[in-house]
């Protein structure tokens, strides 16, 4: 008896879990590796070129993390190739990085890196 209610809750129990999962939105959001086969990498900035991103959508990095990094900043960060302290850092060498909606900028911070190239600037819609 006891254990008929314990696996009719887990039941429940797995039962909210499917629906919360159904519900969330990232289960339509698309996944893009950055890069695609070269990955997160120099002269990457145009990567992002033609594409349409969407609120929610997963960007994946993968790269060398002895070497790359990817910091998030602002369009100022960006632009000047500047990460300023107290940035985000992603360093595992396979980063999962969710996308909000409007600009986002990515840029390695090792010398000389995002001037060639490794760089990134995003623009999300929002998919609602
Ligand atoms: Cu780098």
């Amino acid at each position: 008896m006891a254990q008929g209610s314990g696996s009719s809750a887990r039941l429940g129990v797995l039962l909210g879990i499917l629906l919360y999962l159904l519900a969330a939105k990232p289960i339509f959001a698309a996944e893009y590796k950055v890069g695609d086969t070269a990955g997160w990498t120099y002269n990457v900035e145009n990567w992002p070129n033609g594409k349409s991103f969407k609120d929610a959508d997963l960007l994946i990095f993968n790269y060398f993390k002895e070497r790359h990094n990817v910091a998030v900043l602002t369009k100022e960060g960006y632009d000047s190739c500047t990460a300023p302290s107290g940035s985000i850092v992603y360093q595992t060498g396979h980063d999962e990085i969710r996308l909000d909606p409007g600009q986002s900028y990515f840029i390695c911070t090792t010398p000389g890196h995002c001037e060639n190239g490794m760089k990134i600037a995003i623009n999300a819609s929002d998919s609602n």
